[in-house]
């Protein structure tokens, strides 16, 4: 029997990808029953794609835990109460900072596709034991880019794919991995406008390539060829916009004669592309009114990475795609990622590189506060007197998606103590000392970072559909917790507070701070002060969102005239609980910033506000790609793409693979000419080797692979328990595949996209 709350619709949102479209849901029992996509959402306007219809297999996945565990000397994990899980991993955590200081505690992720509050709580923990270096699957992907964008921009930056006249996807499959707002609706009407153009850069005839007007299907490994390439085609046929340049960029000097002297025909042919084809490709983006560009995994996980993010926005700097409508421009970030990293919330600039901060055992380069996922099992298994003693894992499963999965599980077991929270028995999970469970992103109060709309932006806090699992917390109760029994904060400080939250919001701001001047410590540990003091008045399972006080009160305080066009100007108090009241009393999201093309330029983090076009960097290795050949291996002829966004995928949110009832799951995809020589069809299993592993897999014969490229999806081969404790693995784990040595000289980006390979028929 339901109840009549069970048969309303609720707002709330899809965690399957970073766009988390908003839904509206009907819930029964405990199960989410009916999704449709939320028109009153202020971003996807009801857009969903059918991955959304997943989320109750990621609520009721049947490996959710229910207790915390603790692992035995043999191996096996026994449930522990709260209690005893909370003093233990506190005087483990406290122990290891004792002994060998904060500096040897490794803090691992804080979010994944549709939950940061949770690693906002995170940061107080961090504070309290010292933590000074951290990192995420954003080390795994995107620093590279943040690198290259912060030396040219200092600002942050987004395309506007839904206005531009020619868009460029760069190793992107935007139609089936998402990336902007209504994604699938927008391409097709790219398609649709004889006015506008597709350029995709990509090996394989993906879903969006196939939808291309300029499909550059280069070889595997091959863009840093194909973007200079283009690059000296703009140059030489002088495409290049001078005047424009010369008003909004510098540094044009100091590389065009390194671009004039790019030979075109040459790196044609090193790219595998038809020259009159990149040339026609080259002319198009130089005549067109706006250009918007994403380069994505196929080209930030390959080889010449951070070389690609600056060849590639070299192509529309140079010809004046910034700032405008369908163009590039600087979204208002609600909470800047790059500054929540670097646990300075309160700096005044957006975004940037960090200062030549460097990781303790190998040195490399820390970008946007981020130690290279790649070096993490380096920096463990060595004698070094500074490597890494504790572990925290935060919703991440590091062991599954980090280069390298058997290293990752060795580095695991060598740490002194690592403890994972998280909703599932991951595959990092069962390496841990400890795992503690967390409530679901359907039982609490959640929230993503990862609005990057322009001109318009939106928030969206989500409340909870049910109650907490029982034997479960949200990470805001664990981390109070923790802080609590560590004796950094208790009742003492949090009782002028709740006083003053009781009588509410506008007692509580200036007691507030009037306090955190007073006491250093309140604003050090300001999450859980929130969250144990505000957080007791907000409705019931919206406790976890006390800290989106703070984060309105930074936001208002750092962007006032976006906020004030967006409804919440007047002074900083008053119009930071506007938008908090806002944030919360609004179930499917709110537009907190209102931006202009002006504010893109303002943005810009550059003493003189222009663009710097000269990364002495990039083009030290823009000039030795010409005499360094790929990297090969003897005895692996094919080049292996490991992570494929497939219909079928969604990182390892959705454990229970048994809603995929169509088709093939998780196959390797091979051309048919490969195929054929081989002597393959699809369903056929054939072994594969890269040097790191061997595996048997189903093959699927596939018009979209260039002969000696290989494709395997993301997130598959989780090891999953069923409802009858069977343990379901379907698919190939990728990461078993690669090797954590194949990474950026600069950013330490993983080499996912190319892995060399064999393959050899199964008898
Ligand atoms: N369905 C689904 N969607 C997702 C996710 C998911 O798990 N499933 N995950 C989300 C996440 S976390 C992310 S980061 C994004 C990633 O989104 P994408 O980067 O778009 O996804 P991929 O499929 O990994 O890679 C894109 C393309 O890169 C191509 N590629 C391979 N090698 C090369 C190369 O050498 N050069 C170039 N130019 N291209 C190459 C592949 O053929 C592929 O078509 O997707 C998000 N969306
Ligand atoms: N070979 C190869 N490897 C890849 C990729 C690839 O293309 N190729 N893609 C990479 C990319 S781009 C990414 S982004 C990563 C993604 O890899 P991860 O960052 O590890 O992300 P997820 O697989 O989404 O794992 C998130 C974890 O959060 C848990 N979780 C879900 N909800 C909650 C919650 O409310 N609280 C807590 N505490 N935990 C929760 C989930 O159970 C899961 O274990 O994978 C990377 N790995
Ligand atoms: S997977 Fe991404 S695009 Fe699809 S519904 Fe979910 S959030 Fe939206
Ligand atoms: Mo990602």
């Amino acid at each position: 029997m339901s109840n009549v709350a069970e048969t309303e619709w609720k707002s709330t949102a899809c965690i399957l990808c970073a766009l988390n479209c908003g839904l509206k849901v009907k819930t029964e029992d405990g199960r989410i029953t009916k999704i449709i996509g939320d028109k009153e959402h202020p971003i996807s306007q009801g857009y969903v794609c059918e991955k959304a219809q997943r989320m109750d297999y990621y609520q009721n996945g049947a490996d959710r835990l229910s207790s915390p565990m603790r692992r035995k000397a043999d191996g096996i994990y026994e449930a522990i109460d709260w209690d005893t899980a909370i003093k233990e991993v506190a005087a483990k955590l406290m122990g290891v900072k004792d002994a060998h200081g904060g500096e040897s505690i490794l803090y691992y992720g804080g979010g994944a596709q549709g939950n940061h509050l949770g690693g906002a709580y995170g940061d107080a923990l961090l504070k309290a034991l010292g933590v000074k270096y951290k990192s995420n699957a954003l080390a795994q992907e995107k620093t590279g880019e943040f690198w290259v964008h912060g030396k040219m921009f200092a600002a942050a930056g987004h395309g506007d794919f839904e206005h531009a006249e020619v868009s460029i996807f760069i190793g992107k499959n935007p139609w089936q991995s998402h990336g902007f707002a209504r994604t699938r609706a927008v391409i097709r009407e790219i398609e649709k406008d004889p006015k506008r153009s597709m350029v995709v850069i990509d090996p394989r005839v993906s879903e969006t390539a196939a939808k291309a007007d300029y499909h550059l299907q280069i070889k595997p490994g091959t863009d840093a060829w194909c973007l200079a390439a283009l690059l000296g085609v703009l140059v030489q046929e002088d495409l290049v916009k001078r005047d424009w340049m010369a008003k909004h960029t510098s540094g044009f000097d100091a590389i065009e004669e390194t671009l004039q002297k790019i030979p075109v025909t040459e790196y044609a042919q090193a790219c595998g592309v038809d020259e009159q084809l990149l040339r026609d490709t080259a002319r198009r983006i130089g005549s067109a009114d706006s250009v918007s560009a994403f380069e994505d995994l196929g080209m930030q996980m390959s080889v010449h990475s951070t070389l690609s993010s600056y060849l590639q926005r070299l192509l529309w700097t140079t010809t004046g795609h910034y700032g405008r409508k369908g163009t590039a421009n600087a979204f208002v970030p609600f909470l800047s990622l790059a500054k929540a990293s670097k646990g300075d919330n309160t700096a005044k600039k957006t975004t940037g590189p960090s200062k030549k901060r460097v990781s303790p055992v190998l040195g490399e380069k820390i970008i946007i506060g981020l130690i290279p996922c790649n070096i993490i099992p380096d920096e463990i298994l060595t004698d070094h007197p500074k490597r890494y003693r504790a572990f925290i894992v935060e919703s991440g499963n590091p062991v599954h998606s980090l280069a390298d999965s058997q290293r990752m599980r060795e580095a695991m077991r060598a740490v002194d103590v690592s403890v994972v929270i998280d909703v599932a028995m991951t595959e990092t999970a069962r390496q841990a000392d400890y795992v503690l469970p967390a409530a679901s992103q359907f039982e609490k109060a959640e929230a993503t970072f990862f609005s990057i709309e322009f001109p318009d932006n939106a928030f969206h806090v989500r409340q909870p559909l049910f109650d907490a699992k029982p034997g479960t917390l949200p990470e805001a109760e664990i981390h109070a917790r923790l802080l609590e029994e560590m004796g950094v904060l208790s009742d003492k400080d949090y009782a002028p507070l709740r006083r003053a939250a009781k009588l509410g919001l506008w007692a509580f701001t200036p007691v507030f701070l009037a306090l955190a001047a007073a006491k250093p410590k309140i604003m050090k540990y300001v999450p859980v002060v929130l969250y144990r003091t505000l957080g007791e008045t907000l409705p019931k399972g919206m406790e976890a969102a006390a800290v989106v006080w703070g984060m309105a009160l930074l936001h208002i305080q750092g962007n006032p005239k976006s906020a004030k066009r967006a409804g919440f100007g007047g002074p900083l108090p008053f119009a930071a609980n506007k938008l908090f009241k806002a944030i919360i009393n609004n179930p499917s999201g709110v537009t907190f910033a209102r931006a202009t093309f002006e504010d893109s330029w303002a943005a810009i983090g550059m003493k003189d506000k222009k663009i710097n076009l000269h990364i002495p960097e990039m083009l030290e290795e823009l000039q030795k790609i010409e005499s360094t050949p790929l990297p090969t291996q003897q005895g692996y002829p094919f080049i292996l793409s490991a992570g494929e966004r497939r219909t079928e995928t969604s990182n390892t949110a959705v454990r229970d693979a048994s809603w995929h009832k169509k088709g093939l799951y998780a196959a390797l995809r091979i051309s048919p000419k490969d195929a054929e020589g081989i002597g393959l069809e699809t369903g056929d299993v054939v072994k594969l080797s890269t040097r790191r592993a061997t595996a048997e897999v189903p093959v699927e014969v596939s018009e979209m692979m260039q002969p000696g490229h290989i494709s395997l999806p993301n997130g598959t081969g989780v090891e999953y328990t069923d409802e009858n404790g069977d343990v379901l693995k379907m698919g190939l784990a990728p990461n078993e595949f690669t090797a954590s040595e194949d990474r950026d000289f600069l950013a330490g980006t993983p080499w996912h996209k190319y892995i060399p390979a064999k393959l050899e028929k199964v008898a």
